[in-house]
C-alpha cells in the first residue's frame, strides 16, 4: 500500500526537501499551500509534475480547512513544518506568530483527534525554546524562550506531548537546532550572508549590514535534518529528539568562511546596523544529539566550513545563471 503524507510548510526550505525525500520512497505527498498574489511555489516547482504529489489550498489560521483536508486525505504521516518562522518579526508581530506558530499546531492535533485518524505527527519544534538555557542544550534541558517565536514554539511543543499523553496519539517533537541550504529564506543570517557574497564577488560593490556578530549557532545542512523527520515517525514509540550538529561557530566565523572561501575578506564588506538586533538575543545554541544517534541511527554529516561554502557556490551559480539569460 502506498503511504501518504501530509507537508504543512511544503513551500518552505525543509518541506521542499522532505517532500523529495518523501517521492523518493514512493510516497503519495500532499502539501498545504497558502494562496497568495504571487507564486510561492519555487522551492517545489521541479516536483509540480510529479504524479505522486498533490497540493491544496489551504491556512494554518482555519481550523475547518485544515479538517476537511486532513479528513479527505487520511494521511498516515503528517509533517507539521508550517510556521511564521522569522525570530526577528514575532516581535513585531506578537499575535499572529503566537496564532500560527502556536495555535497551528492545536488546530491540526485537534483535527486529527475529532476525526479519529491514527496518523503519525512529526511537530517542527525548535531550539529556540531553550534560549537562554547555557549549552550544551539536550533534550533534558529547562525551556527558557526569549522570543514570542520561541515562546510560541515552547507551546506548540507541550501541545504536542499532551496530546500524546492525552489522547494516544503518536506525536514526535524534532527540537532541531539552526539548518541551512542554499534554499534557506534570503532574511536568515547565513544566506543573506552567502548571497551578499556572491553579488559582491559578481562585482555588484555593496556592504552587507548586519547585527549581533557573537551569536554562536550550531548549523547543520537542512537535507541531512529532513531524514531524520522522517525517521522519527518510523519508531517504535514516539518520542522527543535534540537534531543538531555539536558544532558552534559565530556569526562572524561564518562570514568569514563565506567570504574567504571565494577569497574576500569579510571585514571590507560587512557593516553594523543595530536594525538587525533583537529586544532579547539567544547568545549560544549548542545541541547535544546523542539520543538521536542512538535511537534513530541519525548522525549529521556536514559542518558550517562546508555549508557555507556550498551555499555560496550554489549563490554565484545563480547570479552567473541570471546574467546568462
Ligand atoms: P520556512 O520559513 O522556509 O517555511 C515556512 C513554511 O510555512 C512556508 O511553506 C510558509 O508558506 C508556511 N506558512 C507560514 N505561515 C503559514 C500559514 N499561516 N498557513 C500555512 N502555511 C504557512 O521554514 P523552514 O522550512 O526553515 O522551517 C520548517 C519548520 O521548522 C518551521 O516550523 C520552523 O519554525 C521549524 N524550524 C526550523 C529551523 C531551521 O533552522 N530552519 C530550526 C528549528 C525549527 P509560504 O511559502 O506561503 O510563506
Ligand atoms: P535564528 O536565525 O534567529 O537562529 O532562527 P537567524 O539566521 O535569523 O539568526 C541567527 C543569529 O544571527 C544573528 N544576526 C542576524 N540575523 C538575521 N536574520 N539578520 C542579520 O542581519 C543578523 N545579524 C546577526 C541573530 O541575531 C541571531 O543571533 C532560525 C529560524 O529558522 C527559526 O525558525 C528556527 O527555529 C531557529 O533558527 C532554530
Amino acid at each position: 500500500m502506498t503511504k501518504k503524507a501530509l507537508i504543512t510548510g511544503i513551500t518552505g526550505q525543509d518541506g521542499s526537501y522532505l517532500a523529495e525525500l518523501l517521492l523518493d520512497k514512493g510516497y503519495e505527498v500532499h502539501g498545504l499551500v497558502r494562496r497568495a498574489s504571487t507564486s510561492t511555489l519555487e522551492r517545489v516547482a521541479h516536483l509540480t509534475g510529479n504524479p505522486g504529489l498533490r497540493l491544496h489550498h489551504g491556512d494554518l489560521t482555519e481550523g475547518s480547512r485544515l479538517t476537511a483536508l486532513l479528513h479527505r486525505i487520511q494521511p498516515d504521516e503528517v509533517y507539521h513544518l508550517a510556521a511564521q518562522t522569522d525570530v526577528r518579526a514575532s516581535f513585531d508581530q506578537p499575535e499572529f506568530t503566537g496564532d500560527v506558530t502556536g495555535m497551528g499546531t492545536t488546530r491540526i492535533l485537534e483535527a486529527i483527534r475529532l476525526i479519529g485518524l491514527d496518523s503519525r505527527v512529526y511537530q517542527a519544534s525548535s531550539s529556540e525554546m531553550f534560549g537562554a538555557s547555557p549549552p550544551p542544550q539536550s533534550e533534558r534541558t529547562p525551556f527558557w524562550p526569549r522570543s514570542p517565536y520561541g515562546a510560541a514554539k515552547t507551546y506548540a511543543y507541550w501541545v504536542a506531548r499532551n496530546y500524546r499523553e492525552a489522547h494516544g496519539l503518536f506525536v514526535a517533537n524534532g527540537i532541531m537546532f539552526n539548518h541551512e541550504s542554499p534554499r534557506r529564506g534570503k532574511e536568515f543570517v547565513t544566506r543573506k550572508i552567502t548571497h551578499a557574497v556572491a553579488q559582491i564577488k559578481a562585482g555588484h560593490d555593496r556592504k552587507l549590514y548586519l547585527g549581533n556578530l557573537d551569536a554562536v549557532r550550531d548549523w547543520g545542512y537542512a537535507k541531512e535534518y529532513v531524514e531524520a523527520m522522517w525517521l522519527m515517525l518510523q519508531a517504535e514509540e514516539p518520542s522527543d529528539y535534540v537534531v543538531a550538529t555539536g558544532t558552534a561557530y559565530t556569526v562572524r566565523e561564518f562570514a568569514e568562511q563565506a567570504f574567504g572561501h571565494v577569497g574576500l575578506e569579510w571585514q571590507r564588506y560587512v557593516r553594523f546596523d543595530d536594525r538587525h538586533l533583537r529586544p532579547t538575543e539567544v547568545d549560544s545554541l549548542i545541541g547535544d544529539a546523542s539520543k538521536a544517534a542512538v535511537e534513530l541511527g541519525w548522525k549529521p554529516k556536514t559542518r558550517m566550513p562546508e555549508l557555507a561554502s556550498l551555499m555560496v557556490d550554489e549563490d554565484l551559480r545563480a547570479v552567473i545563471a541570471q546574467r546568462a539569460e
